[in-house]
């Protein structure tokens, strides 16, 4: 099976987000992506065979739980990859300490991942042919992310249905008394 790690927001923020960014790439054209499809890859882990997933699970029961926001604050477009993505201009000290650490992890384990390097992005539309400058998104969606995900991706002609498998959830924010 097809699988795949990564940060999943919650139908609320999906919508939320699919509704902020639509009037924005609108021009591109393309396949915009259902709102219930958006998150934030991690890890692409390819074909797997399904007797490995035990051995997945205990790898994430691992991983780091620190909290994690972040301000997405800018649309790219990606000609090579033909996408259109909703991005932070800066990736969270804590983001990249659990990507590293979930690289580390997997490839100690066997597991062949994307060798491209991890660059923190949620794919809006794809099949997109155009590449253009950066835009900014104003007001700026603020994601606490409440969890991890093991998620499975399965191809259809009316484009990929995704399930979650597994899922962790991230620390809250410490509350600071006054
Ligand atoms: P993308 O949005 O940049 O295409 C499920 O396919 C998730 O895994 C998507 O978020 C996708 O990222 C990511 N992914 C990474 N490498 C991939 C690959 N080689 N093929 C398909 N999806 C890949």
């Amino acid at each position: 099976m097809r699988l795949f790690f990564a940060l999943w927001p919650s139908p609320v923020e999906q919508q939320q987000w699919q509704h902020a960014v639509a009037p924005l790439v609108q021009p591109f054209g393309g396949l915009p992506q259902r709102s219930e499809n958006l998150h934030l890859t991690l890890a692409f882990l390819g074909e797997v065979s399904g007797d490995r997933i035990n051995q997945l699970i205990a790898l994430g029961n691992d991983l780091p739980r620190e909290p994690i926001r972040l301000r997405l604050d800018r649309i790219e477009c990606w000609k090579a990859a033909g996408i259109a993505c909703l991005r932070p201009s800066e990736t969270p000290p804590a983001l990249e300490r659990l990507a590293r650490r979930l690289h580390g992890s997997l490839e100690a384990d066997g597991f062949k991942t994307e060798p491209r390097g991890f660059k923190p992005h949620i794919t809006v539309v794809r099949r997109v042919g155009m590449s253009l400058p950066a835009l900014p998104l104003w007001p700026v969606p603020e994601w606490q992310v409440q969890k991890i995900a093991l998620v499975r991706s399965r191809l259809s002609e009316l484009g990929p249905q995704y399930d979650v498998m597994q899922e962790w959830a991230l620390s809250p924010v410490p509350v600071i008394p006054a």
